[in-house]
């Protein structure tokens, strides 16, 4: 089998690639270890910035996005039993659009398949070949039986447990790493959401965050201890938690109902230096982990893919490769300072032990960023995200 991109993984990096590259005559295969119901099942990030709505409009695939996404011009963050608004609006013109990773992945599979797209679902990759030379190949997996995908350049949207990662060569590959020393639970209720805006709260208890997927669906995290198991919180347990880290006013607003999903992820940064050996590309989480906090992760995945698919398309389009060499340099800039606001949002929100000088450092920060117009415009414009350097504005 042979194709133009080889595309490891139908993650949002993946399909998304995949979707703009077709828009452009430029052929492409992807290769999913799951199966289609697992990859559409996910319950994952909610919050996507201008940019992300812009790219998904280019790659046609808006259509359910402009009539369910929920147009958010400001957040709340709440600390000391109050609640302060950042105006996205007003302090970097700007807003985002709360609609859900699941929904995207959703809308995006049935669009590359309308298109004829080719997506094997329950395909391995194994191995990436040759990917110093201008023929890489990828072996996988499937129907019980290895096979071989030649191709002129591999893109690796693989997540952060793929196998694209660890074929690049270890001499050359970097990698930074912060390991935090605790978790989210998320759960996931058919009842309409506590707060008009997603709203983050520091707590001596812990932080908690409100967040929705719609005007009657509600997605909430508390966070809680690494080894902490799932099965030990029951509903009633996570919502009493979630009460006692919110505003009165919040909590007292809130509607409960049966968790539909319910999961611990781990918290964690990382960024993988550089993004392309030779003719393999990371893009997405298989490069780079942010903590949640600040809802960052989906949004770099599709700024990686804005660059790629654009270098792709210079390289096929008008035999351009400087793009493509200069894909990680481009990429990389933007994900740490991405890198760096989600540390932030994460370390002044989070209980980190039993450090009474720190929390009184957080509150005293969080005081300062909500009433100064510098700290202000600061939290807003990367929320609502950084901007493009041309030509990828
Ligand atoms: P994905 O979505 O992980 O997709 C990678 C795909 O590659 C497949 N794969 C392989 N396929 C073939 N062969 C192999 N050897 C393969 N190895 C892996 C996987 O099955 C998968 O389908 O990466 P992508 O496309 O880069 O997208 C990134 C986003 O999904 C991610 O950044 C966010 O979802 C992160 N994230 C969250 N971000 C937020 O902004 N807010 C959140 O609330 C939020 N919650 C989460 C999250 C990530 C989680 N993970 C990865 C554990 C919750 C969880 C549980
Ligand atoms: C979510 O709705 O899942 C969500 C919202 C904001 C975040 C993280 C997750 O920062």
């Amino acid at each position: 089998m042979r194709t133009q991109v080889a595309i490891i993984g139908s993650g949002p990096a993946g399909l998304l690639l995949s979707q703009l590259l077709s828009l452009q005559g430029i052929d492409s295969v992807i290769l999913e270890r799951r199966s289609r119901a697992y990859v559409e099942g996910r319950i994952r990030a909610g919050v996507l910035e201008q940019g992300s709505v812009d790219l998904l409009r280019e790659a046609k695939v808006d259509e359910r996005l402009n009539r369910e996404g929920l147009v958010h011009d400001g957040f709340g963050l709440c600390f000391a039993g109050r609640t302060e608004r950042i105006d996205m609006k007003k302090y970097a013109k700007g807003s985002v659009v709360v609609y859900g990773q699941t929904e995207i992945t959703k809308d995006m599979i049935d669009a590359r398949l309308a298109a004829g797209g080719k997506i094997f679902y329950e395909a391995e990759c194994t191995e990436i070949k040759d990917f110093d030379t201008d023929n890489p190949s990828v072996t996988f997996t499937h129907d019980g039986r290895s096979q071989e995908l030649k191709c002129d350049y591999v893109a690796g949207c693989d997540g952060y447990h793929g196998v694209a990662r660890r074929s690049a060569p270890q001499s050359v590959l970097r990698e930074f790493e912060r390991v935090y020393p605790f978790g989210w639970l998320g759960v996931l209720s058919q009842t309409p959401p506590a707060t008009e805006e997603v709203t983050y709260a520091n707590h001596e208890r812990g932080f908690a965050l409100c967040s929705m997927r719609s005007l009657t669906r509600s997605r909430y995290y508390i966070q809680v201890d690494t080894d902490d198991a799932v099965g030990a919180w029951s509903d009633d347990a996570f919502w009493d938690e979630l009460r006692r880290r919110l505003p009165d006013n919040i909590a007292e607003a809130m509607v409960t109902g049966p968790s539909i999903e319910k999961s611990i992820a781990p918290l964690r940064s990382f960024v993988a230096e550089p993004l392309r050996f030779g003719t393999l590309f990371l893009a997405g989480d298989a490069a780079h982990i942010v903590p949640p906090t600040g809802a960052k992760g989906l949004n770099l995945a599709a700024a990686d893919v804005r660059v790629l698919s654009r270098a792709l398309i210079a390289r096929y389009r008008d035999n351009d490769a400087s793009l493509l060499e200069r894909y990680s340099e481009i990429c990389l800039d933007r994900i740490w300072k991405a890198e760096r606001f989600s540390w932030w949002l994460t370390t002044v929100t989070h209980r980190f032990g039993a450090d009474a000088f720190g929390h009184r450092i957080q509150l005293s920060e969080l005081d300062y960023m909500t009433k100064s117009e510098a700290g202000q415009t600061m939290v807003a414009e990367n929320y609502i995200g950084l901007p493009f350097e041309a030509p990828f504005a």
